[in-house]
């Protein structure tokens, strides 16, 4: 499983974890690294001291590469890429926006510099500013997601970029790594089927609901807004579709997703709580601790590579 991307970053499979907001939290992020992938911090809209309180205690549970997300939307964004850059993080991973005017206070400290991106267009510009690697990511994803398929956006991507690319978007399983890597990309991106292992310290109740999902259960709400979320469908969904469809104000929409997500991952409300997943949510039928699911995950691709070299 070595690829151009396990070579750029030191890990041992071409395997990294979202940044997911409120959930991508240390305990997750070291167990992903230990487990030989890149576990990623979420920094999501936290401030910057949490940040970087997040990176000492990875430090203390791994010795292993690891990185932060930057979230560009969020009001400490700036703090955020200040604080990774001092503490030196192996890896930034970027999310909802454009890095490039943090991008030599990164590379200047020998920062890989990871933007997610959902066009092929912001591809070409990341990787014009200094970018070491992408994540394209399809909207088959959970929270803010962009508008192609992952399968349509992955080849178009690397048919531009000369630095790797990270397919993300629709994969938990090995199926999804090998396909992956059949579009051209030298590694995966997974989010919500790290959600349901054993360190991620969400709710049960919101691990439960991705366990229990079946593959027609996440709705996307905030189309008409310009941010678009896809989360698992329930009480508010329902609520936010139906004012979405009424023409209601910013103010109301915001009203029912303030807090959302902290809600449903911390108080374990996944009725009134945004639980941001994945579509990929239905195939995920098991928790297992981020080594067993990596081992697994690692078995099922190698048996089908070697399955399609066999052929050729
Ligand atoms: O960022 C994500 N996923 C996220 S961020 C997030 S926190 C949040 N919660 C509620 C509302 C909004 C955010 C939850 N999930 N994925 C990476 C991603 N980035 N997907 C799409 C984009 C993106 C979108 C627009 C990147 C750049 C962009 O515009 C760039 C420009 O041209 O300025």
């Amino acid at each position: 499983m070595q690829t151009e991307l396990t070579k750029l970053l030191g890990i041992s499979y071409p395997i990294i974890q979202g940044g997911m907001a409120w959930v991508a939290e240390y305990h997750l992020a070291a167990a992903v690294s230990e487990a030989g992938g890149l576990g990623i911090i979420g920094a999501a809209n936290a401030p910057a001291e949490w940040v970087r309180e997040q990176i000492h205690k990875t430090r203390e549970l791994t010795e292993k590469p690891f990185g932060v997300n930057v979230m560009l939307m969020s009001p400490y964004a700036e703090q955020v890429a200040q604080v990774a850059a001092e503490e030196e993080v192996s890896v930034v991973t970027t999310g909802a926006g454009s890095p490039e005017k943090y991008m030599d206070l990164w590379k200047d400290k020998g920062i890989k510099v990871i933007p997610v991106i959902a066009s092929v267009a912001l591809a070409k510009r990341m990787e014009r500013c200094g970018a070491d690697a992408l994540v394209a990511e399809g909207c088959e994803s959970g929270g803010h997601v962009g508008e192609s398929t992952t399968m349509v956006l992955v080849p178009q991507v690397v048919d531009v970029a000369s630095i790797p690319v990270i397919a993300a978007g629709g994969i938990a399983d090995g199926r999804g790594i090998a396909a992956a890597l059949m579009l051209g990309a030298a590694g995966v991106q997974m989010g919500t089927r790290f959600v349901a292992t054993r360190e991620c310290q969400v709710h049960n109740n919101y691990k439960e609901k991705i366990l229990k999902a079946k593959d027609i259960d996440t709705r996307v709400t905030g189309r008409s807004t310009g941010h678009p979320v896809r989360t698992l469908r329930n009480d508010m969904t329902k609520k936010y579709l139906e004012l979405e469809s009424r023409g209601a104000t910013l103010e109301e929409l915001e009203y029912l997703t303030l807090g959302a997500l902290r809600k449903a991952v911390q108080e374990g409300d996944v009725k009134n709580g945004s639980v941001m997943s994945g579509q990929i949510a239905g195939l995920i039928k098991e928790e297992l601790t981020c080594r067993e699911l990596m081992e697994r995950l690692v078995r099922e691709t190698d048996a089908l590579l070697m399955g399609a070299k066999n052929h050729a």
